[in-house]
């Protein structure tokens, strides 16, 4: 079976800037942004998973159990305080992340050798496809 776990370089990236617009990031962090090459690491120890979004600019990363609310506050990204549950939908991990910002989440899979990360805000869709370092 295809784990999520490992080291993911990005290949692709649509409409970030639509997602990020969306949850209200400038105009100027939306810039540097944009040309970031991002790397995901994805752990799991024993129930916990540890999931690190990696760049030059600014590091982001999340911790928790499947099925289990946890409070995020997504420091260096939009700022908000969010409570955020993740579970499993067949072969996806999803994320429902509730707080301001309506229908905001995200769900990641694995086909083949790829790592697709669809993110969600009120609306708008990212798409970003990473490859097994
Ligand atoms: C960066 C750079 C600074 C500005 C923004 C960022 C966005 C990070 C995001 C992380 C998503 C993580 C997820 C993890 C689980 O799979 C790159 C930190 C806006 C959107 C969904």
């Amino acid at each position: 079976p295809t784990s999520l776990c490992g080291t993911w370089d990005m290949i692709s990236n649509v409409n970030f800037d639509g997602y990020m617009s969306a949850l209200g990031i400038s105009t100027y962090l939306r810039k540097i942004a944009l040309r970031l090459k991002l790397k995901k690491v994805i752990e799991r120890q024993g129930d916990q998973y540890i999931i690190k979004t990696l760049s030059t600019f600014r590091n982001y990363a999340i911790s928790f159990k499947i099925g289990q609310e946890f409070e995020e506050f997504t420091k260096g990204l939009d700022n908000r305080h969010i409570k955020s549950t993740v579970t499993w939908q067949g072969n996806k991990q999803k994320c429902e992340q509730i707080g301001e910002k309506k229908n905001r989440g995200w769900a990641h899979w694995v086909e083949g050798d790829k790592l697709h990360l669809e993110l969600y805000c009120d609306g708008e869709v990212c798409k970003q496809v990473f490859k097994k370092n």
